[in-house]
């Protein structure tokens, strides 16, 4: 705050050096962006086993995203209206497994996912009676992605399915 320092002027160029250098590195962000994409995702193969209740139901499915970037399922909704969340079992320290909601699952880019019986799967509630070969579509809301659809389709065999 020394107002003698006022006639020297040192300091724009500085300030413009600096706005310079930033502008730079605004540009490199840029061409880094362009180069590492968007994501590419895509869901598939997925299946309702026949649930045990009519109370809930859990679906499997496989996203995959080949993009360059990173997405985050940010939620999933079913055509029928029935309540649709993100679970993700787990095995408690006394061995017994129980579910808890997940609030959100990041795809990374060049990874799959795979929802498989003991980790993560979409939990419909009140899906109704479901019987082998019914098919239900579900919305997954991503961030950058948007909405993507996929049908699921109920299974008496899903051992099958998995290829087991
Ligand atoms: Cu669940």
């Amino acid at each position: 705050m020394r107002v003698s320092d006022s006639p020297r002027r040192p300091q724009p160029a500085t300030a413009r050096a600096c706005i310079r250098i930033g502008s730079l590195a605004l540009a490199s962000i840029g061409i880094a962006g362009c180069v590492s994409g968007r994501p590419d995702v895509a869901v598939r193969d997925a299946v309702i086993p026949v649930p045990m209740t009519a109370d809930s139901a859990s679906v499997y499915l496989t996203i995959e995203n080949s993009g360059g970037a990173d997405d985050v399922l940010k939620g999933v909704s079913a055509s029928s209206g029935q309540l649709a969340h993100l679970h993700e079992t787990a095995i408690e320290s006394d061995g017994r497994a129980s579910m808890r909601a997940v609030g959100t699952v990041r795809i990374k880019a060049g990874e799959t996912v795979r929802m498989e019986p003991g980790g993560l799967h979409v939990m419909l509630m009140n899906p109704g009676e479901l019987a082998d070969g019914d098919q239900l579509q579900l919305y997954l809301a991503f961030e950058k992605s948007g909405v993507k659809h996929v049908k699921a389709t109920v299974t008496d065999d899903y051992d099958e399915v998995l290829g087991g």
